[in-house]
């Protein structure tokens, strides 16, 4: 028992800590992962010691002080509380089952399902539709006056439109970063050499807990209502949705995503359908929030000193975990990019194993202050290829030699010197198609299921027949024999003519799939469309001058570029040549 309480004292001491790190000075130094985890161990020990639990413990307390004296406080008529959490259906069901019981209701309950954006909670102030003021929610109690900084969000109205606006009404809501804005400055700060934010949250919380709203007013800065506050003065509608449409009404910002469930299997569903779309929301969201959507029963329910009774958090499983970067591989793509790519102690997130993550460029290893030995947070979102986040400061294996990453002087896959492109912030191989590793991406890629989806040939095989001097070019493949493939390890006669066999079947194919092959940088699958429905024929896309090419929706100035250099090159146009006139590939 004493060993428990021990560790819950250390416990609390070290969350504070963090919460002070994170909610008042916005400066976290551990991952939210760990976080989490320190918090929920801390909740487990004192579910199982009941009698150890204390009012002041950070599992009972909404989160931030003050940052005193720097901001005006503001006193919540209605305190704004937190959300309690479930991270698994069992937990959510356990939620569902207490409403009902509570409730003592043979007739299923009407919930509101919203998104749980990962972003800051604020309050808005309208005085006869003005806003007068906007505060953060601090330690739930008193937040801190952030009015100026809240005007510069432009999204937020000043004023509200429309009718039956009550005299005095107080708004709820997020305010966030989308992922392209954050990328926007963090790339500025960067370019002139100041603080990069680690991830949108902060960004967030940092832009907007900052004393010049002239800064503020450059950050990207977005906002969604969740809730209704105190009003006085016209009477508001009697559900929670109800609510929302109103404020939409008003001109407030409030998701379109928001949905009305009646069972819990609905709930449990829209959870995943939320989780299946969450990788293209464009900002982060760490779950979604059930309410009970009528406020006359939120009121029977009630709340706790901490959080409503009638709503709960029902979290993602993390996506995020902690795990060591062991090396730093330097790879070159089918344009001569050179992308640095790490590799990972093998980890499981969410149920798949993470051995390597993509780094972007140089830069993102400068940002994140990245060395081989560091102890990394990992971030896998759907089907997107894992991200490194951040670096965990606090290294407690600290007789590690962590060792510095140098971006190689010479291309790794043929030794041509290396160009780095400033407005792009990535390094290019010179060497062009002399350079086997572009030589192998560039086939690799037209081999590809968006490009001609030639089943049997993955990267060893390619590897394998461009080392052996068999192919250089995509159109080399198209000239294999049956010799030349069995010639390679793990090829046998069946396989060889199965790989024969579908070469054959890709040469009938579509002039957008042909395009998107060839490999040319910027132009993914949607550019690959708009050229081929503008073009229609390869004869006149091969003609068009850049003014025409950058007139085609979609591209560029640098896609044109590009695309113009691709097909002047001779080379290029000699292998489009034999694809098309001497392999017979058609569409
Ligand atoms: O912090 C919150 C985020 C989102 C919320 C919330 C929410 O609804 C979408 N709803 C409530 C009721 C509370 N906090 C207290």
């Amino acid at each position: 028992m004493e060993s428990v309480q021990k560790t819950i004292t250390y416990l609390k001491t070290l969350l504070r800590n963090y919460q002070y790190q994170y909610y008042v000075i916005n400066e976290p130094e551990i991952p939210d992962v760990e976080y989490d985890r320190l918090m929920e161990t801390l909740r487990k020990l004192e579910t199982e010691n009941p009698n150890l639990l204390t009012q002041d413990s950070p599992t009972q307390c909404v989160g931030g002080a003050s940052l005193s004296g720097i901001f005006k406080q503001v006193n919540h008529k209605i305190p704004m509380l937190s959300l309690d959490t479930v991270s698994d259906e069992n937990g959510y069901l356990a939620f569902h089952q207490r409403l009902k019981k509570r409730l003592n209701l043979s007739r299923d309950i009407t919930l509101c399902c919203e998104l749980k954006l990962d972003g800051l909670a604020v309050s808005l102030l309208y005085i006869n539709g003005s806003l007068v003021r906007a505060s953060t929610r601090g330690d739930g109690l008193i937040g801190e006056d952030i009015t100026a900084n809240i005007r510069t969000i432009g999204i937020i109205p000043k004023y509200l439109i429309g009718n039956n606006i009550p005299a005095y009404l107080e708004v709820r809501g997020e305010v966030f970063m989308s992922h392209s804005g954050f990328k926007k400055i963090n790339q500025a700060a960067y370019r002139d050499g100041n603080k990069i934010f680690s991830n949108p949250r902060n960004a967030a919380s940092g832009s907007l807990r900052n004393l010049d709203p002239c800064i503020t007013a450059k950050r990207p800065l977005t906002f969604m209502c969740y809730g209704l506050g105190f009003f006085k003065g016209r009477s508001m509608p009697c559900s929670h949705i109800a609510c929302l449409q109103y404020f939409k009404a008003w001109g407030l910002p409030v998701s379109d995503y928001t949905r009305l469930c009646y069972s819990s299997e609905e709930v449990i569903k829209f959870y995943h359908n939320t989780e299946i779309n969450r990788p293209f929301f464009g900002f982060d969201i760490d779950g979604i929030v059930i309410k009970v959507d009528d406020l006359e029963l939120q009121r029977k329910i009630g709340s706790s000193a901490h959080a409503p009774r009638w709503a709960v958090a029902f979290k993602f499983l993390a996506q995020e975990a902690i795990t060591r970067l062991n090396n730093v591989e330097f790879q070159v793509g089918r344009t001569g990019v050179i992308t640095p790519v790490a590799q990972l102690e093998p980890i499981r997130i969410a149920g798949v194993l993470v051995s390597r993550a993509t780094l972007h460029n140089m830069y993102e290893i400068d940002r994140l202050g990245l060395k081989i030995g560091d102890n990394v947070v990992i971030r896998r979102a759907g089907d997107v290829i894992p991200q490194i986040i951040s670096v965990v400061k606090s290294n407690i294996n600290s007789n590690l030699v962590l060792k510095s990453i140098t971006v190689p002087k010479k291309c790794p896959g043929c030794g041509s010197e290396i160009k780095f492109i400033s407005g792009e912030a990535a390094t290019r191989c010179t060497g062009g198609l002399s350079c086997p590793a572009q030589r192998k991406s560039a086939i690799r890629h037209f081999t590809s299921r968006k490009a001609l989806n030639i089943n049997g040939i993955g990267k060893t095989i390619i590897d394998q027949l461009v080392d052996k001097g068999y192919i250089n070019n995509p159109a080399d493949l198209f000239m294999l024999t049956i010799d030349q493939l069995t010639s390679l390890e793990g090829i046998g006669q069946k396989s060889a003519q199965n790989i024969i066999d579908a070469l054959s079947i890709s040469k009938k194919t579509t002039f957008t799939r042909f395009i998107y092959a060839l490999g040319i940088s910027k132009i993914g699958l949607v550019t690959a469309e708009n050229l081929a429905s503008h073009f229609v024929t390869l004869n006149s896309l091969l003609s068009a001058d850049l003014n025409t090419l950058s007139s085609v929706r979609g591209i560029g100035r640098a896609a044109a570029h590009y695309l113009k250099e691709f097909l002047n090159d001779v080379n290029n146009r000699e292998i489009i040549r034999v694809l098309v006139v001497e392999v017979g590939i058609y569409w």
